[in-house]
């Protein structure tokens, strides 16, 4: 019993990366099929304009060329539309207008993949430009063009209202404040910008009729229950493998049209079809993120904050096809009261179409939580100016407090548990706080400007439970299938899909713990869906919070038979066995025992009569809440007085996600997250100009930090344990992208607020900071 069985608090190292460093990893375009055609897609150069005609005759004539796809074939299949997960419909290929630049207009099936490129530009299409609608303000002004014209009854360009929380509480809180803080921003559009771009591998067997698809899928269960409901497929004719992921950032959660149009090209043509996309692809038609456009407003009395009020519009693109499980229009963005106990809040919120991408619901978000967490963190700040209270103490005076637990929001989410001034405080020790504070005094006197950022966020992650979420009526379980084989190893086989998290590490760990078994002697599968039980995918960092309960429960399962077997071959009573990682032994007989690879041995060779052979279990786990992680960041920076450019000198980061499996891969996970919410907070940012033609359509206008500008990070941790969760752990894989973003910006604010300036909108470029170094009598 000397080797100690690497369960959870250990750092292992990645088992998955072995294959990944030797650059043996497989990803869907390293597969190549005999008589593999290959597909590409001609895109809209026109946010909006009606289609006259498309002429394929000449692409079709160019040699190499198989089939050209149009929006009329598919509609002769019924395929020319497809639901979204927002109740929505989305084109699969344009037919009768175009709705964003870079919409599917067509697909070329070719021989080879440079023929499919070049027959693209031998497609004669007829367009009629329309006037293009780029913000959700333009899209509801009376008289705009209607995008959604298809649609019987519609006549406007407005998709949802959707209210939260109690408005006559909130307004008596207002009506009773003594003060009210508000701000208006824009979270703006980003891109989750993943290296792999997605693509996809449709195999239809003409003898067999099976379709087997290589896609880039975070959630490949859910994905053939869509495709079987969608293309009238038998559901057991169809097998989705999702393969090595080069990351998701939630970019691979939507069905595209791309994977449609290549299962359908292969169904009709009877060979293997591929399609890659190309990063100007990805960039400009896939999930984008955010886009919303808040008004917040906090009442005062005194140091506390008695109510909240937002007020949101959200730009959807061209259809609403929020992949979201929620039954709430705007994901889980009423979370926007945050770490703070907020009485009575308020919250509206409308969506619009516009001539853009649609999506928004990518890019480590929780599901809104990013834009929530950022208007309450921002806000909160601003408070602290006005009431004069430091923006540290006034949080702490605000927060929900330890005994609060299990706390009731105003607008209904029930949080786990939570230790939010253990985080806060803990932050404010690494970074040196009181000292920074005097510093930053010192260095205004000398008339240099230095900020220093907080924000203590409250995320909400893991869904289900089942009854209150669902994607079109599937329930948000997760569930492990654990099969150890006689020699006392074996394989995890999950629902959920690693895209880089590490989940063929961690989720071995888990057994490790509860069964004694290393690590390296369980081999998770993932993402193959005849292989592996069925569950709900990974994004909204659900993976720990569902599937990692499912496999401490199955685990837990399994220890039970073990504890018959090792009963049967002690000749021991089961009450009279006592566990210890790896062995039971006899109580009181502690070198009476058998190990866990003994036991399994015994479950194929000399079971007890009556017992079923084998030592395999499954368990669907449904949570019985979703998790609360939290964490306070404190962020530093000195901004120029004589070009606005700002200079990240400090982040500390305390992150609180229950119990931590592997504390490397968490730390990992919490700085790739750093990274992401410091690039949106200072350059990843999608425009468009007012015909509609987007700006950022490649990574030389679509700024993504390298390692040149990323900053460092100094990482810290409490522990407060989710109560409802197997072995206490919350989700983490989106935390520091939710929360850093307001750190950094608040960081920016505060090196200016002294001089009046409250608000700077991401990206805070420096011509933006400089304009308000200008306003405020602050430049050089
Ligand atoms: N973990 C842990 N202890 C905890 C919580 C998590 O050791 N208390 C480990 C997990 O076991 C897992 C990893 O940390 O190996 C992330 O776990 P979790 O928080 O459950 O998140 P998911 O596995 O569900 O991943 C989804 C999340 C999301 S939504 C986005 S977006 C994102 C993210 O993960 N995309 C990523 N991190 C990413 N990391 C990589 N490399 N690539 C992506 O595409
Ligand atoms: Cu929203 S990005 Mo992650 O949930 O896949």
């Amino acid at each position: 019993m000397s080797t100690e069985i690497r369960g959870l608090g250990h750092s292992v190292k990645r088992l998955e990366d072995e294959r990944f460093l030797r650059g043996k990893g497989q990803y869907f375009d390293d597969i190549k099929l005999p008589g593999m055609l290959h597909m590409s897609i001609l895109r809209s150069p026109y946010a909006h304009a009606r289609i006259r005609s498309i002429d394929a005759s000449r692409a079709s004539a160019l040699p190499g060329v198989v089939a050209v796809v149009t929006g009329e074939l598919m509609a002769a299949h019924n395929l020319a539309w497809m639901p979204t997960l927002s109740a929505d419909t989305q084109a699969v290929l344009a037919t009768d207008k175009v709705r964003f630049q870079g919409q599917e207009v067509a697909c070329v099936v070719a021989e080879d993949p440079y023929v499919a490129a070049d027959a693209l530009e031998l497609i004669d299409v007829d367009y009629e430009p329309l006037q293009a609608i780029t913000t959700p303000q333009q899209a509801l002004e009376p008289g705009a063009p209607v995008i959604r014209d298809e649609k019987e009854g519609v006549d406007s360009n407005h998709i949802y209202h959707w209210e939260a929380g109690d408005k006559a509480a909130t307004d008596r809180a207002f009506e009773e404040a003594d003060r009210v803080v508000s701000l208006d921003t824009h979270y703006p559009r980003c891109h989750p910008a993943p290296l792999e771009c997605c693509g996809c591998i449709a195999d239809v067997n003409p003898a067999t009729g099976k379709a087997t698809v290589w896609m880039t899928s975070q959630a490949p269960h859910a994905h053939r229950t869509l495709f079987a409901i969608v293309a009238g497929l038998p559901e057991q004719k169809i097998r989705i493998i999702s393969p090595d992921i080069g990351g998701g950032f939630g970019n691979k959660v939507p069905i595209y049209p791309g994977y449609v149009v290549a299962t359908a090209a292969s169904l009709l043509i009877g060979r293997p079809v591929k399609w890659v996309e190309d990063r100007t692809g990805n960039l400009i038609s896939t999930g984008f993120a955010r886009d919303f456009h808040m008004h917040g407003e906090l009442a005062l009395k005194g140091d506390r904050i008695t109510g909240m009020r937002v007020k949101m519009l959200s730009d959807n693109g061209a259809f609403f096809s929020d992949a979201q499980p929620s039954k709430f229009k705007a994901g889980l963005f009423h979370i926007v009261t945050g770490s703070y106990d907020v009485p009575a809040a308020h919250i509206e919120c409308d969506g619009a179409y516009t001539n853009k991408a649609p999506g928004g619901v990518a890019y480590r978000c929780s599901f809104r939580v990013t834009e929530a967490s950022y208007l309450i963190e921002r806000l909160v700040q601003n408070a602290a100016y006005e009431v004069g209270v430091d923006p540290a103490e006034l949080r702490r005076r605000n927060f929900i407090q330890p005994d609060q637990f299990p706390y009731e929001s105003a607008t209904g989410f029930v949080y786990d548990s939570g230790e939010y001034e253990k985080a806060l405080d803990l932050a404010l020790e690494k970074v040196g706080y009181a000292d920074l504070r005097r510093e930053q005094a010192e260095a205004r006197a000398q008339g240099r400007l230095l900020g220093i950022g907080l924000a203590s966020f409250t995320e909400v992650v893991g869904a289900g439970p089942g009854k209150q979420y669902d994607i079109a009526g599937l329930r948000m379980f997760d569930s492990a299938e654990l099969r150890i084989h006689p020699t006392g190893k074996g394989v995890l086989k999950l629902g959920v899909r690693s895209q880089g998290q590490g989940h063929e590490t961690t989720f071995a760990q888990i057994v490790a713990e509860e069964l004694g078994i290393q690590p390296e002697d369980i081999e998770v599968q993932e993402g193959d869906t005849d292989n592996t039980p069925y569950g709900l995918g990974t994004y909204a960092s659900r993976s720990t919070p569902v599937a990692g309960g499912a496999v401490a429960v199955v685990s837990r399962q399994l220890r039970e038979k073990a504890r018959a077997i090792a009963a049967h071959l002690l000749e021991a009573a089961p009450e009279d066995l006592e566990w210890e990682r790896g062995r039971f032994f006899v109580k009181g007989a502690p070198d009476q025992g058998k190990t866990i690879q003994e036991i399994v041995f015994a479950a194929y060779t000399n079971i007890p009569d009556g017992m079923e052979a084998g030592f395999e279990g499954v368990h669907y786990y449904d949570p019985p809440n979703m998790t609360f992680p939290f964490g306070t960041y404190a962020v530093v920076v000195e901004v120029d007085r004589g070009t606005g450019q700002w200079k990240v000198l400090r982040v500390v980061a305390v992150d609180d996600c229950g119990v931590r499996i592997n504390p490397m891969i968490v730390e990992g996970q919490i700085t790739g997250g750093l990274t992401e919410g410091y690039a949106i907070a200072a350059m990843e940012l999608i425009t468009f100009d007012e015909d509609g033609n987007c700006i950022g359509s490649n990574l030389m206008d679509y700024l993504i930090p390298t390692a040149w500008e990323t900053p460092r990070f100094e990482l810290a941790e409490t522990v407060t344990p989710s109560p409802h969760h197997p072995i206490g752990a919350k989700g983490v894989g989106e935390s520091a992208t939710v929360g850093s973003p307001a750190a950094f910006v608040n960081a920016v604010v505060d090196a200016l607020a002294h001089a009046g300036v409250r608000n700077l909108e991401m990206p805070v470029t420096s011509d933006k900071v400089w304009a308000a170094l200008n306003e405020v009598g602050l430049a050089e």
